[in-house]
């Protein structure tokens, strides 16, 4: 029995052509970004995304990941927006001001704009660690991204169509 983690996805929105979803990558330990980066596109496009609705961009470290998520929104409007970075553990406490900093920054994303902005961000001990959570073949936390993405997209156009016409309920 699986216990750890999220069940698999069950279903993906349908009519996917018109979705247009950002991504935003932080380019500190691209190693480990730039493959989260490619499963997250992969899982995107093979859910239906089209290539041209994805509004892919990067960011100097994960501390500008918030940041970098609003311009894509502001200038895109785009229906969610994955925020992916990997904030390594050194000899200081950076790490932890970086976390906090990007975890309130993106929560406060979703709730002002009542959309999904999502934290593909590792915040690991060693750089095995991160290997480990963004490997190819096996895990890889961008994928994941892109199913949490693609699951609160389906979440918001079920709501919506259990409203629609209904009088006293808000369609936004
Ligand atoms: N950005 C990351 O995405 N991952 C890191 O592991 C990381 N480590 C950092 C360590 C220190 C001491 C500093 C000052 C910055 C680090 N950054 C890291 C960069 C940070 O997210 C941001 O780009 C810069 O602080 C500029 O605002």
């Amino acid at each position: 029995m699986k216990i750890k983690g999220k069940t698999e996805i069950s279903a993906i929105p349908k009519d996917l052509e018109n979705i247009k979803i950002g991504i935003v990558k932080a380019q500190w330990n691209s190693a480990v970004t730039d493959t989260m980066l490619s499963e997250c596109t992969k899982a995107l496009k093979n859910a239906g995304i089209l290539e041209e609705n994805i509004i892919s961009k990067n960011v100097p470290g994960s501390y500008e990941l918030p940041l970098g998520a609003l311009f894509i929104e502001n200038t895109h409007n785009p229906a969610a927006v994955i925020c992916l970075g990997c904030v390594i553990k050194g000899e200081t406490d950076h790490d932890i001001f970086i976390n906090q900093g990007i975890a309130q920054g993106i929560m406060g994303l979703n709730l002002r704009f009542s959309k999904p902005f999502v934290f593909g961000v590792l915040t690991v001990n060693t750089e095995e660690q991160a290997i480990a959570r963004a490997d190819g073949s096996k895990e890889n936390k961008g994928k994941e991204a892109a199913e949490a993405a693609l699951e609160m997209i389906l979440l918001r156009q079920d709501l919506k169509k259990e409203v629609q016409g209904q009088i006293g309920f808000r369609n936004r």
